[in-house]
């Protein structure tokens, strides 16, 4: 086994290949861009190797780079992960002539596996059922039009040299063929260089079934079943699984002996994954050879039991497969949810963000998390937006899909744009619980996967209000303890106050509806107006900010992120986020002029957090202010230092009076 492993990739996959080799006792190389230097990849390996700047061409695409990196710290063998140069024949080919071995396949098998019309030449000699279709050399429109005559509308026309969908079009009859050849010519040389097309019967609606295959160096190969990743949106894979819903025994039998002829035809040595459609009558056909590890391996990982990166490692270094066919079986069901920062309210567009609040639900033999990132990480520009993979385990489908769903609700995200809400709409959906999978789902069910996020329920409103006031209480204890009069009662905020029934009122946006609410002051906590009635509300936040709230006696925890004057609610289904509005706030802010701050409106000064001389960050809180029946607590518009306090708790301040003066930067 090797002594060391450079890592060439980044974000969870990174992680991950690194905890299965520190398992191992393998040294582990990371390799990172400058914007990945504080990363959890970097941190979690044993030695970590610059490699350029952000942009991946320039860093984890960089052939040379990465092997300089490897030299330098004297890798032994390079993991190439998923993506980037895990398919590049050439960086394989340049690992070898640098003595250093590729966690991967052999080069051949790759540069082959990386030509469709290639690659389905070779399935066909070893009798590995293929989509009726044309695949040949001579691409002239005369040919692919007879071609297309020969199998019958509807066809397909893809680049032969594409993947991911890219170049695919439809053709239903004949009058659409020529522009449909030309437009396929053209994107294919776009986007892969390579013009060249292949023409195949087209079938409606299949389901995307791969097999996951691995080959040891002295030409042992087994299978380890099936993948379904139907759920693609853009031939973007959603939510995968294993095994596929109701395959029959036999049909995965069948499809595991092609996906194995299709290694053996082409000599091949590690993971790899033989992409098949399945039609609806049970017939499957060979579409692609994947010739590395895929983001998906988890699910098959948790339904035989076996890590699959241990047995790239053990094939690299000359071991044989761990286990023969007949010691591998199915274990239950598996679900992975890829979890990215991206907005499906508009479009999936990636969305960037700094992770201000991150936790995963907890991890145990039902629920595994692969990620890359922590909280207060960034999500950049510059890569893949994923967040995590959520795996989910359990003795069968609709267990697993329990613990699937409740994972999700459990996921808590704050910062960015996430498709966690769209995923959970997903996992809900009755035609995914009933198994009902193939790559027109989306189609098919998309009125019902964006469902328009209602108002804040009930229970939503008052465990922010809740927050709030736990917020409050505490910033006034903090005060309270700085005070040179701790006990006076202008230090509390709850709402307390002599012959007055005292109460605070909150104002909450919530997308285009605005939230009122009156929160009355009681010795065991407040009592809120509702329009179901008032509602008693009580509740305390934990040191690792749950909140443990009483609702009308109903106890539940739940989370609320402060992230400015948001509040997200979580932990109760889908979160939901919440603005906090302070008219007194806003206006203050507003009207902070030059070093000073001026009252918005006329009330009374009811409690004082700073004094002279206090070092203030933006945003803390300086008084309050009563005002329309309202507290308002007036924060500093900017870093600061008091210079001046105009107002004690009790005086009366009229609108436009200065309330506190900051000493300008000069310290004047
Ligand atoms: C097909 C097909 C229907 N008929 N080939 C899309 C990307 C690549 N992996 C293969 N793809 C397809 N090839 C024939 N002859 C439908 C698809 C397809 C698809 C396949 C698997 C998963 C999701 C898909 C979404 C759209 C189209």
């Amino acid at each position: 086994m090797f002594d060391s492993l450079l890592i060439a990739n980044r974000g969870e996959i990174a992680c991950r290949v690194i905890r299965t080799a520190r398992r191992l006792g393998i040294r582990t190389i990371a390799v990172y861009s400058e914007a990945d230097a504080r990363s959890r990849h970097v941190a979690m390996a044993d030695r970590a190797v610059a490699i350029g700047p952000a942009p991946a061409r320039e860093s984890y695409l960089s052939i040379a780079a990465v092997l300089k990196a490897a030299k330098e710290a004297g890798a032994q063998a390079i993991h190439p992960g998923y993506g980037f140069l895990s398919e590049n024949a050439d960086f394989a080919q340049a690992c070898q002539a640098a003595g250093i071995v590729f966690v991967g396949p052999p080069v051949e098998a790759i540069r082959i596996m990386g030509s469709k019309s290639e690659s389905k030449r070779l399935m066909e000699k070893a009798g590995v059922p293929l989509v009726p279709g044309y695949h040949g050399t001579d691409q002239s429109d005369a040919t692919l039009a007879e071609a297309a005559r020969a199998i019958g509308f509807p066809v397909l026309v893809k680049a032969s040299a594409g993947g991911g969908g890219k170049g695919m079009r439809v053709v239903r009859e004949v009058q659409g063929l020529a522009e449909a050849i030309a437009g396929a010519r053209r994107e294919a040389k776009a986007a892969f260089g390579d013009d060249s097309l292949l023409v195949e019967k087209y079938l409606d609606r299949p389901r995307h079934v791969e097999i996951q295959i691995f080959a040891d160096g002295q030409g042992r190969v087994v299978h380890l079943f099936e993948r379904d990743c139907s759920l693609q949106r853009r031939h973007q894979k959603v939510i995968e699984e294993a095994p596929a819903p109701g395959l029959d025994p036999n049909l995965r039998a069948s499809m595991g002996r092609a996906a194995v002829a299709a290694a053996a035809a082409v000599g091949y040595v590690g993971a790899g994954t033989v992409e098949f459609l399945k039609a609806a009558d049970g017939s499957f056909y060979f579409i692609e050879m994947n010739t590395r590890l895929q983001v998906e391996h988890p699910v098959t990982e948790m339904i035989t039991g076996q890590d699959l990166v241990e047995w790239q490692l053990r094939v690299a270094a000359g071991e044989p497969l761990p286990l023969q066919q007949n010691e591998l079986a199915i274990k239950g069901h598996a679900f992975e949810a890829r979890i990215y920062a991206e907005d499906p309210a508009r479009d999936f567009l990636p969305a960037t963000g700094r992770l201000v609040h991150l936790r995963p639900p907890t991890e145990g033999p039902h629920v595994r998390v692969d990620t890359g990132v922590g909280s207060g990480d960034e999500i950049s520009i510059h890569y893949d937006p994923m967040i995590a993979k959520l795996i989910c385990w359990d003795a069968d489908r609709n267990r697993a899909l329990q613990r699937l769903k409740a994972a999700l609700a459990d996921y808590q995200v704050v910062g960015v744009a996430t498709n966690l809400a769209f995923l959970g709409s997903v996992a809900a959906h009755p035609a995914f619980a009933e198994g009902a999978v193939d790559t027109g789902f989306f189609e098919r069910h998309k009125a019902d996967l964006f469902p328009e996020p209602g108002p804040a329920s009930e229970r939503v409103l008052a465990l922010a209000s809740l927050d709030v006031l736990l917020e409050r209480a505490a910033e006034a204890e903090a005060a309270a303890r700085q005070s040179s009069d701790p006990h006076s009662p202008w230090h509390t905020t709850s709402g307390w106050r002599l012959n007055d029934d005292n109460h605070h009122v909150l104002i909450f946006k919530d997308g285009a509806t605005e939230h009122r609410l009156t929160l009355h002051y009681r010795p065991q906590g407040w009592v809120m107006d509702l329009p179901s009635g008032p509602l008693r509300v009580n509740g305390v936040l934990d040191a690792d900010g749950t909140l443990r709230a009483d609702l009308g006696g109903i106890r539940l925890a739940a989370t609320v992120i402060r992230h400015g004057d948001e509040r997200v609610v979580m932990g109760l289904g889908p979160s939901h986020r919440l603005i906090l509005f302070d008219p007194a706030a806003q206006a203050a802010e507003s009207e902070a002029q030059g070093g000073s701050l001026v009252a918005p409106m006329p009330g009374k000064v009811t409690q004082v957090f700073v004094k002279a001389g206090d070092r203030v960050a933006r945003g803390a809180p300086l008084l309050v202010i009563e005002a329309m029946k309202m507290e308002h607590t007036i924060r500093a518009p900017a870093d600061g230092v008091v210079a001046k306090l105009n107002f004690a708790p009790g005086d009366q301040a009229s609108d436009g009076d200065v309330l506190l003066a900051f000493a300008d930067e000069e310290g004047g």
